[in-house]
């Protein structure tokens, strides 16, 4: 039995799906709304920029996109300036009854990322810009710690290897206590970098995230991901990380497509049966889902890991 089942009509969603015109549907964040899912995702339009579709589903696996977008770059303030390139990877945190996301925005100063909330998937309002450049990949813990919201990120770098980072903050404004707390390890399927994936779900015995690592080949670099699971109390300890990557590109919609060989995940959903719903997008072009056992994922942490950094 594979870790990770492929769901059987991957992909769920296509370009084909979507009523405007758009060249990809990728790296989708995934909620569950009232009795629904909601998927958030990002769409290349045609000129190559990118922007926020939205898609419902009753069972998480068959989804219907909206007429119109969720999110295109802002057209006033601060968040015009640095969304102008389009704005990518979204990620759904509910925490104390509203839905937070937060995005990549790209701009001629770089990536950053902004954070905006809604409590009904209709209206949408930005909140802030909460990293400068180069960051990518912020996922939120869906609880406070100590009063504090802490967040896992991938600041770029010239001189260290791309790792994970934790910061915390009162507001969801201001950010601090930063730590560096997961590195890619050398002649490793995550070698070249790592960043993180879906925000975690919490388990019995610990935090489950899945994040995403890169290997460079002759061939291009390959997206694989992996799982990792952090201290329920104190989130900047890792308990464990798997040696071996939990899903890569295999099927034909994830080894080719816009980009190739990529599994990209942004999202992970707990289900009442402790059965996780894992969604990702495949070589940059569709969205697929596929379910693991949470303890299968948890024992993997557990047994055969390798050092967090
Ligand atoms: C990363 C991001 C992701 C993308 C991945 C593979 O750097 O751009 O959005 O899925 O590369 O192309």
């Amino acid at each position: 039995m594979p870790l990770i089942k492929r769901y059987k009509n991957n992909p769920v969603l296509t370009k084909h799906d979507v009523p405007y015109p758009v060249a990809t549907v990728h790296n989708g964040a995934v909620s569950k709304y009232m009795d629904r899912y909601i998927m958030i995702f990002r769409s290349h339009l045609l000129n190559g920029r990118s922007i926020l579709g939205i898609a419902e589903s009753e069972d998480g696996f068959s989804f219907k996109v909206r007429e119109r977008p969720f999110m295109v770059p802002s057209k006033v303030g601060i968040f015009k300036e640095y969304e102008e390139y389009g704005i990518e990877d979204p990620r759904i945190t509910l925490i104390e009854n509203e839905y937070l996301i937060t995005y990549s925005a790209y701009s001629s100063h770089g990536v950053r990322v902004g954070i905006a909330k809604t409590t009904d998937f209709k209206s949408v309002e930005r909140i802030s810009l909460i990293t400068e450049a180069d960051y990518r990949n912020v996922v939120i813990f869906p609880e406070k710690f100590n009063g504090f919201y802490a967040r896992l990120d991938r600041p770029h770098s010239e001189i260290a290897p791309w790792s994970i980072w934790i910061s915390y903050s009162p507001d969801l404004k201001f950010w601090g206590e930063s730590k560096r707390i997961m590195a890619p390890m050398q002649y490793h399927w995550d070698e070249m970098k790592i960043g993180p994936g879906a925000p975690p779900v919490k388990t019995d015995k610990g935090w489950l995230h899945i994040y995403h690592g890169v290997f460079s080949t002759m061939d291009g670099s390959v997206y694989r991901l992996g799982i990792a699971l952090h201290d329920l109390k104190d989130p900047s300890k890792i308990i464990g990380v798997a040696d071996n990557w939990i899903l890569q590109p295999e099927e034909p919609y994830e080894v080719t497509g816009y980009v190739h060989n990529v599994v990209f995940s942004c999202a992970a959903v707990k289900e009442e049966n402790d059965s996780i719903k894992i969604y990702w997008g495949g070589a940059d072009s569709v969205m697929c889902v596929g379910t693991a056992l949470e303890d299968d994922l948890v024992e993997m942490c557990l047994k055969n890991s390798r050092p967090a950094l």
